[in-house]
């Protein structure tokens, strides 16, 4: 359990919880499902919760199947830089872009919904991989006056390591909650996040 008392300027950011990303999904992240029971006693102490769901259409270009003879797994260029290639996965609709089923957060007011454009993928809640187009949620945390965000979800390597980076960048102070988190930790990737995090000013929970 963390222990934690968090306030009104507080929000906990929750990161992609999607069956595609759990055991026997599309993109499982080892042991993705372990996450659920944590975060949902953390959601128990937050007023506050933003979920975010990654929402690809199909045929999205960051889907290996979609590059004739690419590899899942591969890294190629795209006109906004380097786009690791990825199985099908979070398709608008589909069960596998369901949120988990034991996930529980009724309070949570707002889900942000990210990489629903075909030719660019997003990581990050708050930009999309060109770091430059904005999915609206550094506004509506502005307008609601939060302060700090506590990330937690997966992968802790990819779509929290881009959130929290952002979240910090953007003058909100971050925070990580690593023991509500798995990575995927493909080709030193864990150890790039966490370095990219700690460079970047987030905190470690
Ligand atoms: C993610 C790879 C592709 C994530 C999303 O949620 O970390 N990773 N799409
Ligand atoms: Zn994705």
């Amino acid at each position: 359990m963390i222990e934690m008392t968090p306030g009104a300027s507080d929000v906990l950011l929750v990161i992609d919880v999607q069956n595609d990303f759990c055991t026997g999904g599309n993109l499982a992240v080892p042991g993705g499902e372990e996450v659920v029971p944590l975060i949902n006693q953390l959601g128990q102490k937050f007023d506050n919760v933003v979920i975010t769901q990654d929402w690809h259409p199909q045929g999205h270009s960051s889907f290996a199947s979609s590059h004739e003879g690419l590899e899942p797994f591969t890294e190629i260029t795209m006109s906004y830089g380097a786009q690791t290639l990825w199985p099908d996965h979070c398709i608008q609709a589909s069960n596998g872009a369901e949120l988990h089923e034991r996930l529980d957060l009724p309070h949570a007011a707002m889900i942000v919904r990210k990489g629903y454009r075909k030719e660019i993928d997003s990581y990050s809640a708050f930009f999309e991989n060109d770091h430059k187009t904005p999915t609206g949620l550094t506004g509506y945390l502005r307008e609601r006056g939060f302060e700090r965000v506590y990330c937690v979800g997966l992968a802790l390597d990819f779509c929290v390591r881009f959130s929290a980076v952002d979240a910090a960048n953007l003058g909100f102070k971050s925070v990580v909650l690593e023991e509500a988190c798995r990575a995927i930790d493909m080709m030193g990737s864990l150890d790039a996040a966490r370095k990219d995090m700690a460079d970047s000013g987030v905190m470690a929970g």
